[in-house]
């Protein structure tokens, strides 16, 4: 026996042998039918081998062992196409002595070690960087020597049962090319991370039968060219004709375009009929162009300086590589409507709002099994290895809340960000480590070769199709010129961009090899660039005179809907009958017969039923809850996500309840009415930038849903600062794009220290300007109610930010009648004073406030009995109630002014307020001319860390605010 041979079966594989040997002795079809095969062959003297495998006092200690055989190296029924052939196996060993039977045996193992290191590793040695800059050496474990192979063992016969669909054997010769072919060739294919074993075993099959290469057509292959040249041709006319003008060019990643085709076009004959993309600057203008079809004249009238809307439209706008787009396109008699969302400069913000857009579609749809609608997110490698938010994204993928069925991430990887080189970018040896997470298979493939990447697009299409999980095509590129066409890469990278200067374009490589295979010949690629070129002149020319004359917002889901109207006509039919309010209020206190409630939770609803039948003590849970079932019955979705929603954070809403014995969920909100819409609560994961944009995303392809992010504290929100600036304030201003989405983010000064205090007020007010949504703090269940239900029965849409309550969840004033949520009741932006107080001309101060602050000042005011302080509560701080509350001060001719809050003074709503509380009082001749602080100093962090600190601020404050003089 070969000294190999000996290590192979004595080594660190043997207690493997024997395991699956003792596995066979207990059941022989307990073990793949290869190996049942070899114990079978193995006849007579099997015990003698297993005798010595089990320890014969001279096997060498471990002395070349390549590794246990893993049992995943072994050919199954799922990782090969041949159906293993016991018999003829057997035949094979027939007649052959112990020797050859123990030598094929050992043969067969190696060989699959080999394979599967191909399989794990292969892609390292693969031909992925066009510049040849990154240089793996050659790997150790895809060397067949390494697993005792010597250069006689190239054309003897190996058994492999069929794998890599190759025969019931071949040659060492046979295997290695189809390997090399298959997993060092232009593609690299990151797969065996993924513990599914049809996810592997599917791409196994697609890949190693047909070497990882797709025979085009010949009209095929001109196709991709062309699409090639376009890409191509137009990043250069560009260059030419706005010399440095800003288009961050695709300029050496073109095969992307043909990629994304593929993707439509594949997607499309697997029934795909709406795409949504998200992508970041790096060729976006070739997208626009050449997948949305936007034209070339619009284009370059936008390059001309015009902007992208028709005139009468208000707004910032934005620059022309943030826009969105969307189009029907057609592929083979299929319509598809792809949609590219517009994005922020925020490299991969978009990404969760690309999701959550894709689950609305698909929800409008009914698309239960994910297979219409689809995103494609295009990253960057530098962003896509550094940005939280793809990992956050990532997360959301499976998750019930939040899943669409898999997106395909497609990135351009130019080896570099800005002047940033990997090696400075990330830690992992690639880009793409982060897919991992979900064990998403990872296709890395060389965009010198367009073949190739149409070739990992179809397959990444059909991976999604068939399993609706993400997956990420990673095309190692270049970047032509600097990161934008004014920025000098010499300065950073010389020798990177001496190697770029010198290197043909991706046109010239591809036409050079078809044109080398006659496909086509140099005068028809000159033909085709000069069709181009005619089209770009004319487009150019037409441009001067272009004139976009609509703009593509409410249409489609947002038909009907209308521009905001003026102040005092927003209110809304926010009002319920009754009886409508007391059938949903029963709703929610009921459950099934046989269902087994916690007991606390069933005195709570008994507690809640009184308060529908009496009319009173409506807390606030139950009004919020009251809004949700009436939009339900009415036929109004609702969806609201957030850390621990379900329940609430606070245990307040318990809008899923849970049955003590079996844990069986039951939502009352779904029983609400015989037909009414879903209610969709979800307990999100932690992470807050990701899901709020995802909400932001559903809400912007939604309108006719109440759709709401709430934060487990409202300071938590901070870590989604991305989604709010960019997206949430802004977007109908620079996009175009209403969203209804509401913030709910528990606010209030409460002792519970720095971080579990403020939800940062004075962030959303110092946001608001242009009518951009609306910033609230209710102070009654009835106002919150009136302000949810008001998001959806109006004719435009705006965000809302709700500051929103923890103590007063349980405050015994914090309390509605059911007649505030009933007929002629509407939301009310400020509250008046309740008491009876002196008359007004004798009243010597007014309290503005907001929140829950105005309990603490009515409590103490009553206390104190006093009757010559007024306490008025304002309840929309954005847009402002300039007019109302000029009426209601002006009652009071005699008061001075006074903003109450217990933010410190550089928080809160102070810095907002002053000057609008001036304004308002400026033309009422009364005697306050502007309001005088009292609340906290200013301060660095928020709030105290100290409880009693905090109670000795708060007594503090309301003792100020009710002491005259
Ligand atoms: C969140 C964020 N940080 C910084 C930037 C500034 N910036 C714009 S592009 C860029 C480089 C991006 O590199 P990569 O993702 O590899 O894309 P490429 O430009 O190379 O296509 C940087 C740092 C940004 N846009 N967004």
């Amino acid at each position: 026996m070969r000294a190999e041979q000996t290590s192979f079966l004595f080594g660190a594989n043997a207690p493997f042998i024997e395991e699956l040997y003792a596995r066979y002795l207990g059941d022989p079809n307990a073990v793949d039918v290869e190996w049942r095969t070899f114990f079978e062959a193995l006849g007579e003297q099997r015990s003698d081998v297993l005798a010595e495998v089990r320890g014969a006092s001279w096997a060498p200690n471990g002395a070349h062992v390549i590794g246990a055989v893993d049992p995943e190296s072994l050919p199954t029924p799922a990782n090969r196409n041949v159906k293993g052939n016991g018999a003829a196996v057997a035949a094979a060993l027939a007649g052959k002595t112990e020797a050859d039977i123990r030598a094929a045996a050992y043969d067969t193992s190696r060989t699959f070690l080999l394979i599967r290191s191909y399989r794990i590793r292969g892609h390292l040695e693969a031909d992925l960087d066009p510049l040849g800059l990154v240089k793996h050496p050659p790997h150790r474990e895809l060397d067949p020597a390494t697993y005792g192979f010597g250069d006689g063992d190239w054309d003897r016969p190996i058994l492999i049962f069929g794998t890599l669909g190759l025969g019931e054997s071949a040659t060492l010769r046979q295997i290695m090319g189809r390997l090399r072919k298959t997993y060092c060739g232009k593609i690299g294919v990151e797969y065996m991370h993924i513990s599914d074993p049809d996810q592997k075993a599917w791409i196994q099959e697609r890949i190693e039968h047909i070497e990882n290469h797709t025979e085009f057509t010949v009209e095929g292959r001109r196709a991709i060219l062309e699409r090639v040249v376009e890409a191509e041709g137009l990043e250069r006319y560009l260059g030419v004709k706005f010399v440095g003008t800003k288009r961050f060019g695709l300029d050496g990643g073109e095969s992307l375009i043909p990629g994304i085709e593929q993707i439509l076009k594949r997607g499309g004959q697997l029934g795909i009929r709406d795409v949504v993309i998200g992508m970041p600057h790096r060729g976006r203008l070739n997208t626009l162009v050449h997948v949305l079809h936007k034209s070339y004249t619009a284009l370059f009238s936008e390059f001309q300086g015009r902007s992208s809307l028709p005139e009468e439209m208000r707004g910032s706008g934005d620059v022309k590589y943030h826009l969105g787009a969307s189009a029907d396109r057609e592929f083979d008699g299929t319509t598809i409507h792809v949609s590219l969302s517009p994005n922020p400069s925020h490299l991969e913000a978009v990404n969760p709002v690309v999701l959550g857009k894709a689950r609305a579609k698909e929800d409008q749809r009914g698309d239960a099994e994910r297979s219409q609608v689809m995103a494609i997110l295009m990253h960057g490698d530098a962003a896509f290895a550094g940005q939280g938010l793809v990992a956050e994204s990532l997360d959301l993928s499976d998750l019930e809340g939040y899943r669409i069925g898999g997106t395909i991430h497609f990135i351009v990887n130019n080896q570099i960000g800005f002047t940033t080189l990997p090696t400075a970018a990330r830690s992992g040896p690639y880009c793409t480590e982060v897919a991992k997470i979900v064990q998403a298979p990872i296709l890395h493939v060389n965009g010198d070769d367009p073949e190739a990447v149409v070739h990992v697009s179809r397959i990444a299409t059909e991976f999604r199709q068939r399993f609706k999980r993400d997956i990420v095509i990673d095309m190692f590129c270049y970047r032509r010129h600097g990161h934008n066409e004014s920025d000098e890469p010499m300065f950073t990278q010389p020798m990177m961009y001496k190697e770029i200067a010198g290197h043909k374009t991706v046109k010239e490589v591809y036409a050079g090899r078809l044109e080398a295979e006659g496909v086509v010949t140099a005068a028809e690629v000159t033909q085709m660039d000069a069709a181009l070129r005619v089209k770009l002149d004319k487009a150019l020319e037409a441009a001067g005179q272009y004139k976009p004359n609509k703009a593509d917002w409410l249409e489609g889901r947002w038909a009907g809907l209308t521009v905001a109207p003026g102040e005092e006509d927003r209110k809304g039919a926010t009002a319920v009958e009754l009886e409508q309010l007391q059938a949903v209020g029963r709703a929610l206190c009921e459950v099934p017969k046989s269902f087994e409630l916690n007991r606390k939770i069933a005195r709570q609803l008994q507690e809640k039923r009184k308060t529908i039948e009496t009319g009173k003590d409506i807390d606030w849970a139950t009004g919020e809850a009251l809004a949700f079932g009436t939009l339900l019955a009415e036929g109004t979705p609702v969806r609201l996500s957030g850390q621990d929603s379900g329940r609430g954070t606070f245990s307040q809403r318990h809008s899923v309840l849970v049955d003590q014995t079996n844990d069986a969920k039951y939502i009352p909100l779904n029983h609400v009415a015989e037909i009414q819409a879903r209610f969709e609560v979800i307990d999100s994961p932690l992470n807050e930038a990701g899901v709020l944009g995802f909400e932001y995303g559903y809400s912007s392809a939604e309108p006719n849903a109440l759709v709401m992010w709430e934060a487990q504290f409202g300071d938590f929100a901070n870590g989604a600062q991305v989604i709010i600036d960019q997206f949430i304030s802004s977007g109908e201003s620079k996009w175009l794009r209403m969203n209804g989405l509401v913030m709910l983010l528990p606010h209030g000064y409460e002792g519970q220290g720095p971080e579990h205090s403020s939800a940062r007020l004075e962030r959303y007010l110092q946001l608001s300007g242009e009518d951009n949504w609306q910033v609230v703090v209710p102070t009654t269940p009835a106002n919150y109610f009136h302000a949810l239900r008001r998001q959806m029965r109006r004719s435009f849409r705006k965000p809302l930010i709700v500051m929103t309550p923890k103590s007063l969840l349980r405050h015994k004033d914090c309390v509605s009648t059911l007649a505030e949520f009933g007929p002629g009741t509407s939301f009310r932006r400020l509250l008046a004073e309740t008491d009876q107080l002196a008359d007004a001309a004798k009243i010597r101060r007014v309290i503005l406030c907001s929140g829950k602050v105005y309990f603490d000042l009515l409590a103490e005011r009553r206390k104190r009995k006093i009757d010559d302080i007024a306490i008025m509560r304002i309840e929309q701080l954005y847009p402002f109630p300039f007019t109302r509350l000029g009426v209601r001060l002006s009652q009071y001719p005699n008061a001075e002014v006074v903003w109450c809050q217990e933010e410190p003074e550089n928080m809160g709503a102070w810095f907002f307020i002053d000057r609008r509380i001036e304004r308002a009082l400026s033309s009422l001749g009364v005697k306050a001319t502007r309001p005088i602080y009292i609340g906290r100093p200013d301060s660095a962090s928020p709030a105290t860390g100290s409880a009693r600190t905090h109670v000795k601020e708060q007594a503090d404050l309301v003792d100020r605010a009710l002491t005259l003089g």
